[in-house]
């Protein structure tokens, strides 16, 4: 039985890829795709799931209706540290055709100048044997995997060019296993987009209430969307029939979705916790951060190449419709975590696109500033930032806007005149 091993089981995964690859199963029963899932930072998951047998209830929310639907296509969730072998069993077992990725932006371990943080201490633990990452657990199973057995590795995070970001980092890391990619092992590129807020006792206890699965619940809205690169060694589901779009080129539908509906999202949460509101339905109806955010997404359209281009106003009314969503409880802190990591693909990128074609961007430039405050105020505050920039040290940055200036110039993938813009 063909197998999909996953990285990053959490509610995005849970409400996307996996509601996509069920569909395929209910298309063809005989032939069903399963999904063994890996959580790389806690056990969570895997304990609210497996009395349940890895199924939950997803609760799909329009403006109107609110629809409850059983998801049952995952067989297991493995832990690191503690099932490591296993995992890099599972890397390494033929029958894996597909290993699909939702380990966020900073999962990716990259460099400020881009490529692999050769710096990063779980990097070099991995580089020494350790298999903390992504490139350690790769290159274990690449490496006690059978070289003819064809394996496509998929990246559904929000990063330009995710694939192939994926394969330069992975050659870094692991040159030698990198030399296999070719017929048998490919690094696919996709844009998943679908409004996944984080789970609430509340939505837990609503699910109990309708006769739902009670555990680790997901909520999500109607829209779903997913481009992916075609771009695979071996078999896939088909996801094509049921509504994902497979194509050869899936960065025109990256940029437009990270920059437009990214960007506007990092928008609306920095200036939007900024002004005191909780949830982005709450920020869009604040006028002038609807303002913002419109002015935001037609900066970044313009930046667009051709084909994606001349409808965006189209895309963007649409964004602006799911935004308001009033019964999606979308935190805006939740969007605003590892904004150092978020911001170079969704804000800092539109702004070098439209610098160079010699245009100034007011609105993304309003949108940085609000993250820049949005941080400052964090530290003063004496709360830990939740972004890798500031864990180890948020300690020292308190109170101290001369380190914070250093850091924004210094460890973020940013154009240096934007931020010193900023700073001034
Ligand atoms: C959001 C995304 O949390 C965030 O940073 O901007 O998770 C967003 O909801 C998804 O990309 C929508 O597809």
């Amino acid at each position: 039985m063909p197998k999909i091993l996953h990285f990053g089981l959490g509610n995005f995964h849970r409400a996307h890829q996996a509601v996509y690859t069920q569909l395929c199963n209910e298309q063809t029963p005989q032939d069903p795709w399963r999904i063994i899932g890996v959580s790389l930072r806690s056990a969570k998951m895997r304990d609210q799931l497996a009395p349940q047998d890895f199924d939950y209830t997803l609760v799909i929310r329009d403006g109107i209706t609110t629809q409850l639907q059983t998801v049952s296509v995952h067989d297991d969730c493995l832990v690191a540290p503690h099932d490591t072998p296993r995992i890099i069993d599972q890397i390494a077992d033929p029958e894996v055709a597909i290993i699909t990725l939702t380990i966020t932006e900073k999962g990716y371990h990259l460099a400020p100048e881009g490529g692999l943080d050769t710096g990063d201490a779980a990097i070099i633990e991995d580089q020494q044997g350790a298999a903390k990452t992504i490139y350690g657990l790769l290159s274990k199973g690449l490496t006690k995997r059978d070289n003819a057995a064809p394996l496509t590795i998929l990246s559904c995070d929000n990063l330009s060019d995710n694939g192939g970001t994926l394969a330069r980092a992975f050659a870094q890391f692991a040159p030698h296993l990198a030399r296999r990619i070719g017929t048998h092992l490919r690094f696919a590129s996709s844009m998943v987009d679908r409004i996944t807020p984080a789970t609430t006792d509340k939505l837990a206890q609503f699910v109990a209430d309708q006769g739902g699965l009670a555990a680790a619940p997901v909520e999500t809205e109607r829209f779903t969307q997913w481009a992916i690169e075609d771009n695979f060694a071996g078999p896939r589901p088909d996801w094509a029939a049921v509504g994902a779009q497979i194509v050869p080129d899936v960065v025109p539908f990256e940029i437009r979705k990270l920059r437009m509906l990214n960007g506007a999202h990092s928008y609306l949460a920095y200036a939007g916790i900024l002004a005191g509101h909780r949830y982005v339905h709450q920020a869009i109806e604040d006028q002038t951060l609807r303002q913002g955010a419109q002015d935001l997404m037609r900066e970044a359209a313009e930046t667009l190449p051709p084909d994606t281009r001349g409808d965006a106003h189209i895309y963007a009314a649409e964004l602006i419709a799911r935004f308001e969503n009033p019964h999606l409880h979308h935190e805006l802190r939740q969007i605003a975590m590892d904004g150092s990591k978020k911001l170079p693909p969704r804000l800092f990128s539109t702004w070098t696109a439209r610098k160079m074609q010699g245009l100034g961007s007011p609105a993304v430039e309003a949108a940085c500033k609000a993250w820049v405050d949005f941080v400052r105020g964090e530290l003063e505050a004496g709360r830990a930032l939740d972004d890798p920039l500031f864990f180890a040290a948020h300690q020292t940055f308190r109170n101290s806007s001369a380190d914070l200036d250093h850091v924004l110039l210094t460890k973020i993938a940013a154009p240096k005149t934007l931020i010193r813009r900023l700073l001034a």
